[in-house]
């Protein structure tokens, strides 16, 4: 198929279309994003949480704005990095603290933990650890959706490092072929753990699914405006039988690849760090733009910050008081 016959994927700039209020709400996702992945930091640092996990906090922008566009029973699937994946997703999160803390009442019972949360009544078909790996099961949540005649779409969230991966190949090939209700989001925030994506990734990453005839865009992943937008397109081009779309975030960890990455000298420069943090924190963007459109006040966003504040110390104290599983179901609900 040739790069001509690729079909285009609008650019979406009708920001007024969309009702203040939702800016508002998605500026409450991230800012809950943000809160609860501090929260995590915290715990691993005071080492009240078991394990590990990988935090979230500055890639905020590309789950919210894409999750804004889907419906409930869409599906999405996950990363290693997945907590905000699935609170965009509307998880609870006394939920997902119970999950982390190996409680219960977590999402799987406390016996997955971070890179294993799944909810499926709202269509979080499960964070993955094998890099690439939900790239399968996103293709064939999007086939039964298809073969059932429903109008359900499958988000594919992956970091830029899945690209290595033969599978991501394999079925970007059979979603094209039988135009599968499916969207590629490829979270790239430039670092494949340690090593800088532009010593893994040869060629450019949109020429990949260009080469199954998928439309790609490489997006702004900082811009919630950007985000939500280009995937309301992709959305609503899989949702009308039109097939896959691939949107490449250009995003970015604030923190370490994992929390206890902490000296990170040795792979990034600190300027590089600190030029993403202050001038292209999702966050601050969104705030600058709201009061700009004079949609928020500088007040009425500080009262969003505390009233997320207290929902995450809740959530924290409803996890940190429920009980362990019983010892006799040890054996239950996991798999090998
Ligand atoms: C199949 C597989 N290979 C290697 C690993 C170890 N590993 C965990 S995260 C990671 C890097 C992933 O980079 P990327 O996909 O860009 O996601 P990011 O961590 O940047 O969000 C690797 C190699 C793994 N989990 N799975």
């Amino acid at each position: 198929m040739g790069q001509s016959s690729i079909p285009v994927l609008q650019r979406g700039d009708g920001f007024r279309e969309v009702l203040p209020e939702k800016w508002v709400n998605m500026y409450r996702q991230l800012v809950k994003i943000r809160s609860f992945e501090k929260q995590v930091n915290e715990l691993y640092l005071t080492a009240k949480m078991p394990g590990l996990a990988h935090l979230y906090i500055g890639e905020e922008a590309v789950a919210v704005g894409v999750c804004e566009a889907l419906r409930t029973d869409d599906y999405i699937t996950s990363t290693h990095r997945g907590h905000g994946h699935c609170l965009a997703k509307g998880a609870s999160v006394e939920r997902m603290f119970a999950e982390l803390l190996g409680k219960a009442a977590g999402y799987c019972r406390g016996k997955g933990g971070s890179m294993h949360i799944a909810d499926q009544d709202r269509g979080n078909l499960g964070a993955n650890a094998i890099v690439g790996g939900s790239a399968g099961i996103a293709a064939g949540a999007a086939l039964s959706a298809q073969m059932r005649g429903a109008d359900q779409v499958a988000v594919c969230f992956f970091g830029e490092g899945a690209l290595g991966q033969g599978l991501l190949y394999e079925v970007m090939n059979m979603a094209a072929l039988w135009k599968l209700p499916v969207i590629y989001v490829c979270e790239n925030n430039l670092y494949n753990e340690y090593t800088h994506y532009s010593e893994t990734t040869a060629g450019t990453v949109t020429a990949r699914p260009e080469a199954f005839g998928i439309p790609a865009r490489t997006i702004d992943g900082q811009d919630v405006r950007a985000v939500y937008f280009a995937a309301a397109n992709c959305v609503e081009r899989a949702r009308t039988g039109q097939g896959p779309a691939f949107l490449e975030c250009l995003t970015y960890r604030f923190h370490g690849h994992f929390v206890a990455d902490i000296n990170r000298a040795y792979y990034r420069s600190r300027q590089e760090e600190q030029e993403w943090e202050t001038q292209r924190d999702p966050i601050h963007r969104l705030a600058s733009w709201l009061v700009e459109q004079k949609w928020a006040s500088a007040e009425s966003l500080d009262k969003i910050q505390a009233e997320v504040q207290m929902e995450i110390t809740a959530g924290l104290e409803f996890a940190l008081q429920a009980p362990f599983p019983d010892a006799s179901e040890v054996d239950q609900h996991v798999y090998a």
